[in-house]
């Protein structure tokens, strides 16, 4: 692991729902549940975010919106409003990368509220401020611009900052040097290493596998004859090891939107203005992002029997084009509105 650079992973909190306490400080301290109308507990869709006091009623991200209703019909419900999280996230990421250059260091942003700074510990002992000092002042700013709180975890590598930047969310600075990095890792649950979703966590309970301690008993060959080259990546993981390097302005994956309608339909005087909607936000976004081309497009529907399909088509293209994008995003959907719909989504990726 290399000694010489450390990593910043910063993580906006309860991102989308912290950009409506600002923009609506009469709801300070109230739940704050984003994503789609819970009509009443009837309500279809999900949940995009929830802020921290809503999270204490078990609502969380990807939760279907009817459910987070009846665990809490007293939360402020609010719809998404990708125009003010894309210029609030563009401004973070403007702070961001400005610190990273003051130090000479690398800004990578990963996602909407994410992104990683790598120091070399050459540039940073010239003014010679701790990581813990580095991170508050990173937080400091981003509050005094936007309002908004941040989580940040430093650590020899990315696979440490990131976990570190959940380890006291919110508002919180989690500081992981190398020595400390097992000790760090071996009494976490298997879920917090990025990789480990439900089925991974059931197919290591046959080996009595429960926190990052236990999987670091398994043998390399065990975890490959059972899961594969990903298997590999998992003795890695539980050992705080990762050969991943920042890789500048590439990082960021895809940029997407959905929305699944109150009810399935097949009427594209329906449909049409709502994806085209979609493709204009995506676009904006991508634009705001500073991804001025990209390479691949994707459309994604899923019908009532929820059999979901995506179809893509890559070329050159450019967030002006969005005649064009519109066009081509349509012609990719066409053939799927031959039957009723309960969602569609559009997607640009290949930055
Ligand atoms: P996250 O950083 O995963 O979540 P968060 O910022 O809301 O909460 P925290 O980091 O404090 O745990 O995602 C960033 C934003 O992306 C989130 O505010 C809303 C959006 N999002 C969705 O729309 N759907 C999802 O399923 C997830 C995970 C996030
Ligand atoms: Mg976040």
């Amino acid at each position: 692991m290399e000694e010489n650079r450390t990593i910043f992973h910063i993580d906006l909190d309860a991102f989308f729902a912290s950009c409506e306490e600002r923009e609506n400080p009469q709801f300070l301290g109230m739940p704050i549940v984003v994503g789609a109308d819970p009509k009443g507990g009837n309500g279809r869709g999900v949940v995009s975010t929830a802020n921290y006091s809503a999270r204490k009623f078990g609502i969380h991200s990807a939760l279907p919106i009817s459910r987070a209703w009846h665990l809490c019909p007293t939360a402020i419900f609010l719809p998404v409003n990708s125009t003010l999280y894309s210029r609030v996230s563009s401004s973070v990421m403007k702070i961001l990368k400005s610190t990273a250059q003051k130090y000479n260091g690398k800004f990578a942003q990963v996602g909407i509220d994410e992104a990683y700074i790598v120091l070399e510990a050459r540039s940073r002992t010239i003014s010679n401020p701790s990581a813990a000092a580095v991170a508050k002042e990173i937080k400091q700013k981003i509050f005094k611009q936007e309002k908004v709180t941040a989580s940040v975890g430093v650590g020899p590598n990315m696979l440490i900052a990131k976990i570190a930047s959940d380890f006291q969310k919110p508002n919180g600075i989690t500081v992981v040097n190398l020595k400390d990095v097992q000790k760090f890792l071996d009494p976490m649950s298997i879920r917090k290493l990025p990789g480990i979703g439900p089925k991974t966590e059931y197919n290591l309970k046959k080996f009595m596998v429960q926190t990052v301690e236990d999987l670091r008993k398994i043998p390399q060959s065990t975890l490959y004859d059972e899961f594969g080259q990903p298997g590999i990546s998992l003795y890695e993981s539980a050992r705080g090891i990762d050969h991943r390097v920042v890789d500048e302005e590439r990082e960021t994956k895809s940029i997407s939107e959905e929305h699944t309608f109150e009810h399935d339909t097949d009427s594209a005087q329906e449909i049409l203005p709502i994806f085209f909607s979609l493709v204009k936000n995506v676009l904006n976004t991508t634009e705001r992002g500073g991804y001025k081309n990209f390479k691949t497009v994707t459309i994604k529907i899923r019908y009532s029997n929820f059999k979901t399909h995506t179809k893509s088509k890559s070329g050159a293209y450019s967030t002006k084009d969005s005649d064009k994008i519109e066009k081509l995003a349509l012609q990719l959907l066409w053939p799927f509105l031959n039957k009723k719909i309960r969602l569609i989504g559009f997607r640009v990726s290949g930055f």
